[in-house]
């Protein structure tokens, strides 16, 4: 008798334990929901018929729906089922719990759910500027000394000029980090830079009046603008006189994990590609025209980035093939060169992007025939540092170009069949419900940008036909990102209930502080393990594609942070927040 009443009260216990315990079989987007957003938690591999959604006390049901079973995911291995509440509309915290499983991490429905960390995302760009102290009114507990003045650049072997031999000393300071190591590339400066002024350029209203507490807060540029010239100056001092612009700046070796300060080893400047170089031109070009609104506030500037695109542009033209060959020219040149190569064969896109921007800058119909963006319809994609025709794509559309009106309509066509691609994925098969995983190929080295540029079609799409099922499908995207998926990380650092705690980012990782700086988008699951010898005390828990995640220092292929991740997570949660806005 008394046994039986032991275990009974033992049982109970576990009961509640479980009832109060958070599961990881439960993913949800961390951070949280707009009232009357869609919502949607995933169970899995539970055999459980009924979810409750609990009040922040954990007592009170506020809404009861049913899990609906929807198979397995062949990239995590998990059964799933959907516990759908979009019905519900209620503002407050709460909890998901699931019988059997126990409770989801915390998450909030609230209006503007995103705009803190829409914000966090964009002032990670502050957190990397290169050769300024970051001072404590702005960068609070996480102020710095200045790094990497840059203000004397050696001319390396490989690109030296007659009027430039090598040795030659350069002034190129400033612009941003590349991701988790003290480098700066033109190539990926170009994709980042340009989806920031994107943002910008797709929702003026709601940048506008964006406020991110910056040096440059109180001037009359919209912060967001700032902060994208802080890199658009830098690169424009990576242009030789003859208009090719220099690949990259960058040490021989990568820094160790220092503070930036710490990290005094010479910098060079190296051969000038033709990917650069039309990137370069491509943002300048887009730069001119959104700068040309503030030319009482930037004199100059505008005027400026047209010659400087132009004349990059020409010179492309007339080294259409120089690629970037970081073996070949180690081996030509001392030092050799080991940091981030950001090379690339195929240089169609790139000067098809070059010319595209150029054309809604100027108008001139030449620009838009050599862009030749037809002869691609059919096979443009999502965007990434390699792949940036479809950036050419996103310009034309969102201009509405007039010279291009005959040839709009198919533009638009191929941007909505992209976006029907994931939008149909996302709401009609996807175990997840999102559009994340259509490919195995999805999962790359910074995988979780895949998914955000995803998002970025989808808002894109949405804005062309203001059919609500992308910008759902846009939101999915973000609910990816922040909890639901294969491993249940928040891959944003400092957001939600299990945040990615130890990115690859030296300064997050020497500063002594225990939390890395908030609002960075680490790179996410990536079968491809590439950094296995850099992390001989660490396994990745998975080699499934959607949970090869390791949240550790030394897992540069899964967990860096870089520019070009966090450049379409900005775009995408604030683009978000401007349309719920109402703000275009
Ligand atoms: O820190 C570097 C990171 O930014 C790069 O993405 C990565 C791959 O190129 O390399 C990292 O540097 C490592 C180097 O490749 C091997 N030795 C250890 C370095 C720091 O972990
Ligand atoms: O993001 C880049 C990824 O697509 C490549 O596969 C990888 C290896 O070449 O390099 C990544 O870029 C890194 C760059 O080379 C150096 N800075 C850190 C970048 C992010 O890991």
């Amino acid at each position: 008798m008394k046994r039986l009443a032991l275990s009974i009260i033992t049982s109970c216990t576990l009961a509640s334990t479980t009832a109060q315990q958070v599961s990881e079989n439960i993913k949800i987007n961390q951070v949280g929901f707009y009232p009357d957003g869609p919502k949607l938690a995933i169970a899995t591999n539970s055999s459980a018929k009924k979810f409750y959604l609990l009040g922040e006390s954990k007592k009170d049901t506020a809404f009861k729906g049913t899990l609906i079973p929807t198979g397995t995911w062949e990239y995590s291995g998990e059964t799933t089922s959907k516990a759908d509440f979009s019905s519900f509309v209620k503002a407050g915290k709460y909890v998901l719990f699931v019988p059997g499983l126990g409770n989801s991490y915390p998450f909030e429905i609230a209006p503007k759910i995103n705009e803190n960390l829409g914000k966090a995302a964009l002032k990670t760009f502050y957190y990397q500027r290169v050769s300024v102290e970051l001072l404590p009114e702005y960068a609070g507990k996480f102020a710095r000394k200045a790094g990497h003045p840059d203000n004397e650049v050696l001319i390396h072997g490989s690109a030296q000029s007659v009027k430039r031999p090598e040795g030659t000393k350069i002034s190129s300071p400033g612009g941003w980090y590349d991701a988790g190591d003290y480098n700066k590339y033109i190539v990926n400066s170009g994709i980042s830079t340009y989806t920031l002024l994107a943002a910008y350029e797709h929702y003026p209203a709601y940048f506008n009046s964006l406020k991110l507490n910056i040096p440059e807060s109180k001037n009359e540029v919209p912060d967001i603008l700032d902060e994208s010239l802080v890199n658009v100056r830098w690169m424009l001092t990576m242009q030789d006189e003859d208009g090719g612009v220099y690949h990259k700046l960058t040490n021989a070796n990568f820094d160790a994990f220092v503070m930036p300060d710490k990290a005094v080893s010479p910098r060079y400047v190296v051969v000038k590609t033709t990917a650069a170089t039309n990137d370069f031109a491509a943002v300048m070009a887009q730069s001119a025209r959104i700068f040309k609104k503030f030319s009482k506030q930037l004199p100059g500037l505008s005027d400026s980035c047209l010659k400087a695109a132009e004349k990059a542009y020409n010179w492309a033209k007339k080294n259409p093939g120089i690629t970037y060959e970081q073996d070949q020219i180690s081996k030509s040149f001392a030092p050799a060169i080991v940091t981030g190569a950001y090379d690339d064969k195929n240089l169609t896109d790139e000067a098809q992007w070059a010319a595209s921007e150029l054309f809604v800058t100027t108008g001139k119909p030449e620009y838009f025939s050599e862009a030749n963006l037809k002869s691609t319809i059919g096979k443009f994609g999502v965007p990434g540092w390699q792949s940036v025709n479809t950036l050419a794509l996103f310009s034309i559309v969102s201009n509405k170009t007039s010279a291009a009106i005959a040839d709009i309509k198919s533009l638009e066509t191929e941007l909505l069949a992209i976006a029907d691609k994931y939008k149909n994925y996302a709401l009609k098969k996807s175990e997840y419900g999102i559009p994340m995983g259509q490919s195995k190929d999805d999962f790359v080295w910074g995988s979780n940008s895949t998914d955000a540029n995803e998002g970025i079609i989808l808002l894109m799409a949405y804005d062309l036909t203001k059919n609500k099922e992308y910008l759902n499908a846009a939101i999915a995207a973000l609910d990816y990102l922040l909890g639901r998926n294969g491993t249940g990380y928040s891959y944003v650092t400092g957001f939600g209930g299990k945040p990615s705690i130890h990115p690859h980012h030296r300064p997050s990782e020497a500063d002594g502080i225990t939390e890395p700086i908030p609002g960075f988008l680490v790179g996410g699951p990536n079968p491809g393990v590439q950094d296995q010898s850099n992390c001989p005390d660490a396994k990745y828990p998975s080699t499934k594609p959607a949970l090869a995640y390791l949240d550790h220092v030394c897992s540069y292929a899964s967990n860096e942070i870089a520019i070009n991740w966090n450049a379409p997570l900005v775009y995408l949660a604030l683009g978000i927040e401007a349309i719920k806005a109402g703000q275009k």
